[in-house]
């Protein structure tokens, strides 16, 4: 039984019980409407809904999305509830998300725990609340937070859900507090959907939608709920409601929708595989190697997850330099009211540096990010090796060097693994598990653990050039520097990334992140890039010039007062220059050109990534995309985004441009085996 029912006394108690997540599957809107029924007929008093396991309701259950809607629809069984002569109070614990907020807001009352949270996430998922959230919530807290609530989002927590209206009491036990609530008042509250519907504001309604503009661009769901919100608030609630409906139910088998769903279940799916035969090295004290801005983050994130951290420097002001860079974080959490005072300074407290190995001595987990030379590496790992526990794991942040030269220089390599985190590494959600040749089940339970307790997206890849992500971004590179050298511009290629879904484009991106480190990567790469391969001489050009991106004033764009940028006459003349050198005949290459050149050129390689077996599956790769990499989101991912375009498509796009560079355009064999074979290609596994 997905939904149980008891009396007591004259109060009946319903509980939704569909572990893990209480998500409201048929069986539950199922049992709900019995539920009104069985109230009904034993004559209650009133009805407590809760959740079994302390978590309220997740929301409808998404997996249910790709299939026909079944009878009851929810909506039904929440005017069922609405309806009832008996009043049903909602206590809710945990979380009360999308389908479980709604169910909430049928209720004629509402008692959260302080520690749960209740919002309207639909919109992540590319749809918008379908059983009356768009309807009820603008009545009881308002317009203004109505559309913050729904167009973004994102949870509330008790209190501010109590400040705001949406719920009436914050108890330590809600259905205790629902138990006791005086009969009385109880029956002079009025259902949600009785409450005058909010005045039409249109300075709300435009400030809202010009934030959608900004943050939510390219997305549908978001802009649709504001349309339905502000339709309904001109008709009775029931003619709302069809409205809402209608919208849920296009959106639920849109594109975006099925894009979002891919990743979000592709993000659940990110855990440790199921045939490892070891258990993770236990560890509560981590030794990271090199407290530069990488080292500080990835130590913030395990000081965040409450594990005790030290961090080996060279020398006293080495040491001095990540005292300071871990306290300016630490700092700055403090200040965004992400951690309060205490949390401060039991992370100061969990903290330490040193220029001395023996420090660690207890460490069973080190991770090195020191200065990205083999030589350096080779040397901390062999320190970390004589210093540490017989069992400790040894890992590298690394984000190109090759894992397997780096563990041979320890005498255990099976316990070297790559662990590749992102910049700001207490921010971004992506964790590289690398996999050496000699990588042990030890080490990859314990990177898994790893990544669990800091709540991140782990995922295996093989070891290669790059890994995953940056064998992408290298091909990404190359291929909007060849359309740069070949007929457009920065600006131009930047904006049609950004058209595509991208924050920022590539070039933007360059100069936030500096032109050195990609220029010292093709200096690394030198010695065994193909040299019969083309190669976009433009990037050096501009590291010559000392145009380093926003840190010189100028990169690709220029910085002239320090912050907006502004496109420079200078770079593009430099690449006519260059193409001129080069003997090319320039094209001028339209939005759409310029994407799919880019486009095709990161699946071909992400394909040929697949199919060496450096990724485990066409999701992971989505996965490090969108985590990663900023991907959009609600494409899917590159590999989910392939398939909207079709391997065989695919195939025929590349084979044609091949005849200008059968080198760089050669197409991946997994792409070939997909277009003839019919399969998918996230579907598609590893030679
Ligand atoms: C909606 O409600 C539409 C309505 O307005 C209209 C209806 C008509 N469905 O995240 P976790 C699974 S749209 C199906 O690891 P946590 C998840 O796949 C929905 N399955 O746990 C995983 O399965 P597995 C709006 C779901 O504790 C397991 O539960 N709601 C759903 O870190 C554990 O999940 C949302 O968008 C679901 N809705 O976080 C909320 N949710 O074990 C989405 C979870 O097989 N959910 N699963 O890998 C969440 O945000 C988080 O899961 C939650 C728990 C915070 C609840």
């Amino acid at each position: 039984m997905s939904v149980t029912t008891r009396r007591e006394e004259n109060v009946g108690y319903v509980t939704i019980d569909n572990s893990p997540v209480n998500a409201i599957g048929l069986s539950v809107r199922s049992g709900l409407l019995e539920a009104v029924a069985w109230a009904e007929k034993s004559n209650l008093e009133r009805v407590i809904v809760s959740g079994k396991g302390g978590m309220f309701a997740a929301g409808a259950d998404a997996k249910e999305f790709d299939s026909e809607p079944v009878e009851p629809h929810l909506p039904d069984v929440l005017n069922a509830i609405d309806d009832s002569f008996i009043p049903w109070i909602a206590a809710i614990e945990g979380v009360a998300l999308g389908g479980g907020a709604e169910i909430a807001l049928a209720c004629r009352m509402r008692i959260m725990a302080p520690g749960a949270s209740i919002g309207f996430p639909e919109v992540t998922l590319g749809v918008i609340p379908g059983a009356g959230g768009t309807q009820r919530l603008p009545r009881l807290v308002g317009l203004a937070n109505a559309l913050d609530m729904i167009t973004f989002g994102k949870p509330m927590r008790a209190q501010l859900a109590r400040d705001i209206g949406l719920v009436h009491a914050v108890e330590d036990d809600p259905s205790y507090a629902a138990f006791m609530f005086n009969s009385e008042e109880l029956g002079s509250f009025v259902p949600v959907r009785d409450l005058p519907e909010p005045v039409i504001d249109t300075a709300v309604i435009d400030a809202a939608r010009e934030r959608l503009a900004n943050k939510s661009r390219g997305q549908i769901a978001p802009f649709r709920a504001l349309e339905v919100i502000e339709a309904g608030m001109e008709l009775p609630f029931l003619e709302g409601l069809t409205i809402e409906r209608r919208a849920f139910l296009e959106l639920r088998s849109s594109e975006q929708a099925k894009s979002l769903r891919h990743i979000f279940f592709a993000e659940r799916a990110a855990k440790a595989p199921a045939s490892l035969t070891a258990d993770p090295v236990a560890f509560d004290h981590v030794a990271i190697v090199g407290g530069g801005m990488m080292g500080s983050g990835i130590a913030y994130a395990l000081l965040h997850a409450g594990l005790r951290v030290t961090i080996v420097e060279n020398g006293d002001e080495g040491v001095e330099r990540a005292c300071t860079n871990v306290d300016t974080i630490i700092a700055a959490s403090l200040q965004r009211g992400l951690i309060d005072e205490a949390g401060a300074n039991s992370r100061r407290e969990r903290f330490s540096a040193t220029s001395d190995y023996s420090d660690v001595a207890d460490a069973t987990l080190a991770i090195e990010a020191a200065y990205e030379s083999i030589d350096v590496k080779r040397t901390v790992f062999r320190a970390l090796e004589y210093a540490l526990p017989a069992n400790a794991i040894l890992a590298s942040n690394t984000s190109y060097l090759d894992l397997n030269e780096i563990a041979n220089a320890v005498s255990k390599p099976s316990q070297v693994i790559g662990l590749h985190f992102f910049a700001p590494a207490h921010i971004m959600k992506l964790l590289e598990i690398v996999v050496g040749e000699h990588t042990s089940d030890a080490a990859l339970a314990t990177g898994f653990a790893l990544g669990k307790r800091l709540r991140k997206i782990p995922v295996a890849v093989g070891v290669c050039d790059g890994f995953v992500g940056n064998r992408i971004l290298a091909r990404y590179r190359e291929a909007a520097d060849t359309v740069l050298m070949d007929g457009s511009t920065p600006w131009d290629i930047d904006e049609a990334m950004v058209e595509f879904g991208y924050a920022m484009g590539p070039y933007c991106a360059q100069d936030l992140s500096g032109l050195d480190i990609a220029h010292a990567n093709r200096r690394r790469q030198d010695a065994t890039r193909d040299p019969a391969r083309r190669y976009i001489p433009i990037a050096d050009r501009m590291v010559e010039l000392g145009k380093l991106g926003r840190k010189t004033g100028a990169g690709w764009y220029r910085y002239p007062d320090g912050s907006g940028r502004v496109d420079d006459p200078i770079v593009a003349d430099l690449a006519l220059e260059e193409a001129h050198f080069a003997g090319i005949k320039r094209v001028d290459y339209t939005d759409d050109e310029i994407r799919e050149r880019i486009l095709l050129a990161m699946i071909n390689e992400a394909a040929d990534l697949l199919h060496e077996g450096i990724a485990r599956r066409a999701s992971d790769i989505d996965l490090v995309v969108v985590c990663g990499y900023g991907f959009p989101r609600w494409r899917g991912g590159l590999m989910h985004y392939a398939d909207t375009i079709g391997a065989k498509s695919i195939v025929a796009k590349i084979e044609s441009l091949s005849v200008e560079d059968p080198i760089a355009w050669k197409i991946s064999p997994l792409l070939q085996q997909c277009a003839s074979s019919g399969i998918l290609i996230s579907d598609a596994k590893p030679a």
